[in-house]
């Protein structure tokens, strides 16, 4: 590859802006800065009026899942290629694992079905079970595949949750490891018992699903979770919190010192539940999702949330079913398989609604869309910054390129989007994976295989730190004369 100078932007990272260029060589920046020579041969990107930041990161996605009786429609090609659409160079996807399935042998099944990737990609593993093997299975993740993280489903009763045993058990061990627990926090059982009360009253279309999965649901999983961490000295990370019912649980621990993380999706930022009391049954199961989406008051919340920094970053649980798989519901709506797209609209509904109504600064922007998931998952900087030996994963925004997201146009392997006919103005112009162009002038250039898996190193220095604090702690025991 020509070596490429992206030239006359502002470059724009977590820590602010500054005009200047920006070199890439190969698959890594060679050099940042201003008025950068462009070496013999090099190509010439003008960035003039444009933003240059790291290529976003999607810490929460679902590729070709098997899932509720059916697979997600989006595969690892045509998702990451959307996602270079829309800026993101980066999913970091989720390995579940069946009930009793050998952990391992799921790991390398999702590893198989990754590598058509167009962009990089990493895993969290799901802890759907509980075993010695599951156990030491862990151990080997971390050691020799670049696992720092384990999910957990609170929620999904007789599929993929896992109870309070799992819950302590995976958390010590990962507590054990240096790897990070993240959590789906919705209490299944309630969901459960929930569903049952509202289909019996004759509750049977997409409406019954907020219906049975309440605010106080997710709060109150959130704050099990948190507390559950708390007890055994372990970070936690909550993924797609919708609610003020979860963000105060997680505020609460973050005001206490606690190191909770958080996530949560752009959609759950921007619509809300009004969605499932449309008419026209297919439109209104395009938003069964879980968490749902909620009343409006919670979305304001979110994004005090987000300008706080007690959320850090922002995800879109990228999980998609075509009409026809939503109608598998058409009857019960627990049938209808849970998930929404918006992996290409992400960074764009971001900018629009949060850098252009100034509750965002484009630092903060790079920082929610990018670098705090770098730092978060331990992958920074080679990922989610600027700087010299940095992977060249870096979009050139362009903050005046308006748009209308519309199923007719998008790029992602699903037949609706959440966000149709919604005109936003701030969208990628250029995008480079590892310093290859995958997108420009409203093309994708995106090849089948390009992408590579991420490993991710567990977090020792933390650790190391925690468990001398807590030797330090130790309870004596108390000497009877
Ligand atoms: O719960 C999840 O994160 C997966 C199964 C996607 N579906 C969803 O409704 N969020
Ligand atoms: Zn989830
Ligand atoms: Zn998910």
């Amino acid at each position: 590859m020509k070596p490429i100078l992206i030239r006359g932007g502002t470059l724009v990272t977590a820590d602010g802006e500054s005009r200047g260029d920006l070199l890439v060589v190969g698959e890594t920046i060679a050099a940042v800065g201003p008025k950068l020579d462009a070496p013999a041969g090099a190509r010439v990107i003008d960035a003039g009026g444009a933003y240059v930041m790291p290529g976003g990161i999607d810490p929460h996605t679902h590729m070709e899942l098997p899932f509720m009786g059916t697979v997600a429609s989006e595969d690892f090609f045509t998702g990451t290629s959307a996602a270079a659409a829309g800026g993101t160079t980066m999913c970091i996807d989720f390995v579940i694992p069946g009930p009793q399935q050998d952990i391992l042998e799921a790991f390398h099944q999702w590893r198989g079905w990754a590598e058509k990737a167009a962009c990089d990609y990493s895993f969290h593993v799901a802890i759907t079970w509980w075993s010695e093997q599951v156990r030491a299975q862990m151990g080997t993740l971390v050691a020799e595949h670049g696992v720092n993280s384990f999910k957990h489903f609170m929620a999904y009763k007789n599929a993929i949750m896992c109870d309070d045993e799992t819950l302590v058990n995976s958390f010590k061990r990962c507590r054990e490891l240096g790897a990070l627990p993240t959590l789906h926090a919705e209490n299944g059982e309630l969901v459960f018992v929930l569903q049952k009360d509202i289909f019996e009253q004759g509750i049977t279309g997409p409406e019954g699903h907020p219906l049975s999965r309440p605010p106080e649901v997710e709060g109150e999983a959130a704050n099990r979770a948190i507390r559950i961490a708390e007890a055994l000295g372990v970070p936690v990370y909550l993924v797609h919190n919708s609610c003020i019912d979860s963000l105060e649980a997680v505020t609460r621990a973050r005001l206490e010192g606690q190191q909770v993380f958080a996530e949560v999706l752009a959609q759950h930022l921007v619509i809300d539940d009004s969605v499932y009391r449309n008419p026209d049954w297919d439109t209104a199961a395009h938003y069964v999702m879980s968490p749902p989406f909620r009343a409006k008051e919670h979305q304001a919340a979110l994004w005090r949330g987000l300008q706080a920094g007690m959320l850090q970053t922002t995800a879109t649980d990228h999980c998609c079913f075509c009409t026809p798989q939503k109608r598998a519901g058409i009857d019960d709506f627990r049938k209808i398989p849970n998930g929404t797209g918006g992996i290409e609209d992400r960074m764009g509904v971001l900018w629009h609604h949060g850098v252009r109504s100034g509750k965002l600064t484009p630092a903060q922007f790079v920082a929610a869309t990018s670098t705090n998931c770098a730092r978060i998952f331990n992958i920074h900087p080679q990922k989610g910054a600027l700087m010299v030996g940095s992977d060249a994963d870096i979009v050139v925004w362009d903050p005046a390129l308006t748009r209308t997201i519309s199923a007719r146009t998008h790029h992602q392997n699903i037949d609706f989007n959440i966000y149709e006919g919604m005109e936003i103005t701030g969208n990628a112009a250029v995008t480079l994976s590892r310093g290859r162009v995958v997108w420009e002038g409203g093309q994708l250039t995106t090849e089948r295989g390009t992408g590579r898996y991420i490993k991710r190193p567990p977090f020792a220095s933390f650790w190391e730190a925690q468990n001398k604090r807590n030797a330090l702690a130790q309870p004596t025991a108390v000497k009877r004369s």
